[in-house]
């Protein structure tokens, strides 16, 4: 997968190069660049923000060295990258949406300030790229790099040969839309605190009933909201009656 970021800050991006997401750079799975907006600025202070229209605090992007840049990373008569512009006034970001944005070829990432990008500029992407408004949560960011990391991080473990062990995604919380219950390793017993007697039975029904008990017991206490989309059996509904 292609990855590209435009941002008036790069270095926010160099976490990119670390740890899980590093590795499928270096390996070639996701083949990254990252580019400062600025290289597409002509004045003298490489100006890239400017006051709103109408009056308001705060100031905009403007819409110049976007277009430019735009133009240059994806030309008009080429292949076209998924864009997605991180903003708090965007649909949120979910693990489906990750699973979607893992299958493209090509994602562009373009970071804004939070008061945001001229609109123009997404009006004129869509003409010939599909655009996604993306956001990470109800609460706002200075900017968009760091909900790219998060967005990278999220879509990249997902790419084939990036995770060791393909069959975790199958267990991630939200992949059966619950969150997933606590997990335990060596020693048995820590600071007097056991773990519980059923993970060592070796009874691997008991075990997957155990954890499913406390995937849906944790899931009813801190994401309630997420219980209407999961189909319960009957056993389901007696745990979380208890
Ligand atoms: Cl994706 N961007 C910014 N700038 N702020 C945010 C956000 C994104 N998601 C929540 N707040």
């Amino acid at each position: 997968m292609k990855i590209d970021v435009l941002s008036i800050f790069p270095g926010y991006l160099a976490p990119l190069r670390e740890s899980l997401i590093g590795k499928a750079v270096d390996r070639g799975v996701i083949e990254l660049g990252v580019h400062d907006l600025r290289r597409w600025t002509y004045d003298v202070h490489r100006t890239v923000d400017d006051s709103p229209y109408g009056g308001g605090p705060g100031m905009l992007m403007r819409a110049e060295p976007w277009g430019l840049a735009l133009d240059e990373l994806a030309p008009v008569d080429g292949p076209q990258p998924r864009l997605v512009v991180p903003t708090p006034a965007g649909r949120p970001f979910t693990q489906a949406l990750a699973n979607e944005l893992a299958a493209e070829p090509w994602l562009l990432f373009a970071c804004g300030r939070y008061e945001g990008i001229d609109a123009r500029v997404v009006e004129y992407a869509a003409d010939r790229m599909v655009v996604d408004e993306v956001s990470l949560g109800d609460y706002v960011l200075a900017g968009g790099e760091v909900a790219v990391l998060v967005m990278v991080e999220a879509i990249g473990r997902l790419l084939p040969g990036v995770l060791g062990n393909v069959a975790s995604h199958e267990q991630d919380s939200f992949s059966d839309g619950l969150l997933e219950g606590p997990a335990y390793t060596r020693p048995e017993v820590w600071r007097g605190r056991p773990v519980p007697d059923v993970l060592l039975s070796g009874h691997h029904a008991a075990i997957a009933r155990w954890r499913r008990d406390e995937a849906l017991r944790r899931t009813a206490a801190r994401r309630p909201d997420l219980l209407s989309a999961v189909t319960l059996d009957t056993t389901d509904r007696k745990v979380l009656a208890e």
